[in-house]
């Protein structure tokens, strides 16, 4: 799967690529990444990418041309089909849904804003406009980065363990049981007996239980779509009761 993306902060991208499980999947050719510097796009002497919004108002809008140009070079160099990804407040929420979707693509843009924001024809050339959470950032970066990261990891080769892809809690809809490892006491903080008892299927009862109760702590709005087993659902029935007791 090949990504592409196109900021005016390259330096800002590179280390992530440079490092972790995204760069060994670069390395071994599962994943190609490619960033792009809108600068290069641009064929006046000082290089400009923003301009004065029409209108009037506060700030500065990323210009048409050297986006268009971005993107005419990479559709020339990867071919089609390529999704053309734009990150911005005023997108549909990002996902492991859409993570999931836009890894079975074959290449994908991401274009990085900055200023207040970009002249609003550059989406005509935008398959899909995506935030990544309801908070502000000063640019598209980070948010393209999340992206890149959440779809990268479901390409099959990425992560070297398939299985903790498909456990991931977002893809069951549950949030993750606790975790302990070694030594089994500290600072008088035990690890649950039942962790070490080697009985399997009360370890496996335990931790079915433990995800269920915090994800109906923590986060009650993932159970609506989480996809239960027969146990599980036993155990939010048995939560539920409790509650309606107390
Ligand atoms: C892209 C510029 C800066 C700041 C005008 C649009 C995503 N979840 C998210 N929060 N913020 C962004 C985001 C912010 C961006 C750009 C993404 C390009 N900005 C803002 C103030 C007002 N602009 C984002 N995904």
């Amino acid at each position: 799967m090949t990504f592409d993306i196109v900021t005016i902060f390259p330096a800002m991208i590179e280390p992530q690529l440079a490092g972790g499980i995204l760069g060994r999947a670069a390395s071994a050719g599962v994943v190609d990444v490619k960033i792009h510097d809108l600068r290069n796009f641009t064929v006046d002497r000082h290089r400009v990418v923003d301009d004065m919004p029409y209108g009037g108002g506060p700030g500065m809008v990323l210009k048409p041309e050297p986006m268009f140009r971005a993107l005419d070079a990479i559709e020339a160099d990867r071919g089609k089909p390529l999704t053309v990804v734009l990150t911005s407040p005023q997108g549909t929420r990002f996902t492991q849904i859409e993570a999931r979707r836009l890894s079975h693509c074959r290449g994908v843009v991401l274009l990085c804003g900055r200023y207040e924001g970009f002249d609003e024809r550059i989406r005509e050339r935008v398959d899909e406009e995506l935030s990544i959470g309801d908070y502000v950032l000063s640019g598209g970066e980070l948010a393209a980065m999340v992206v890149l990261d959440a779809v990268a990891r479901l390409v099959p080769g990425v992560v070297g363990d398939e299985q903790s892809v498909v456990h991931d809690s977002f893809t069951r809809g549950l949030l993750d049981f606790p975790q302990y490892t070694r030594p089994p006491e500290i600072d008088a903080l035990r690890v649950p007996d039942v962790l070490l008892s080697g009985n399997h299927a009360e370890i496996r009862r335990w931790r079915k239980r433990q995800a269920v109760m915090r994800t109906w702590a923590r986060r009650p709005d993932l159970l609506a779509e989480a996809n239960l087993d027969e146990e599980e659902q036993e155990i939010l029935r048995e939560l539920e009761a409790q509650q309606s007791k107390a």
